[in-house]
């Protein structure tokens, strides 16, 4: 059986949970959960990853994986390659590293004013990390559409947790506004059942 590390608000340890469940290895799977910050890390954590972080996918017959994108791609070749599609491996590549590139900066600006005391924060830090969701979001808008709308793969799917991952932390900067077109392609994304039985609770 592997086990897993995750935490439900990570948006990286859910895309690894989406994948599980579009792939239908979600009961091969034992989901552990752990509280663990940069701050705070869980010893559990800090022995199965070098950087302290989650996700992990601890493997009963090789060593532990990790970044998330390591572990998705895994579980991919796992299930005969149908997340990272060869004909199309470089963008999904690009479009996998735009969305886990939001999630990155979305997570930094949440550790900013929970890890570091109120009067240290960084307002001109924090609207610069926005600011690369920004253009993030506006790139896809402009350029990833037709992408999106084909078949589902790990880019889309970083892409949509990252979305969610923006709702569920930052609702108040209104990534949408303007965007109706990823809106309206994140809201068909967010209703698949691997989403639904995924929400951070
Ligand atoms: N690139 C990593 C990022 C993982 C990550 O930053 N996870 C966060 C939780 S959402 C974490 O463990 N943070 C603890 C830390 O930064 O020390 C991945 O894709 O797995």
């Amino acid at each position: 059986m592997f086990k897993l590390l995750y935490a439900p608000a990570s948006p990286y340890a859910r895309k690894v949970r989406v994948v599980l469940d579009e792939l239908g290895q979600a009961d091969e799977v034992e989901l552990v959960h752990v509280a663990t910050s940069p701050t705070a890390p869980a010893a559990e954590v800090a022995a199965a990853h070098a950087l302290k972080k989650i996700p992990a996918l601890i493997r009963p017959d090789g060593c532990t994986l990790y970044d998330s994108r390591v572990i998705t791609r895994y579980l991919d070749a796992r299930a005969g390659t149908q997340f990272y599609p060869e004909s199309h491996l470089w963008e999904t590549l690009t479009l996998e590293a735009t969305g886990d590139g939001i999630m990155d900066a979305a997570v930094l600006m949440v550790y900013e004013g929970r890890c570091r005391p109120e009067d240290k924060q960084d307002k001109g830090w924090l609207d610069a990390q926005w600011g690369k969701i920004d253009n993030a979001l506006d790139a896809l808008q402009e350029r990833w559409m037709s992408h999106l709308a084909g078949p589902l793969d790990a880019g889309a799917i970083s892409v949509g947790c990252a979305l969610a991952y923006l709702d569920f932390r930052h609702g108040e900067r209104s990534w949408r506004m303007g965007r109706d077109l990823l809106d309206d392609w994140f809201a068909v994304f967010a209703e698949r059942p691997s989403m639904q039985a995924t929400r951070p609770v």
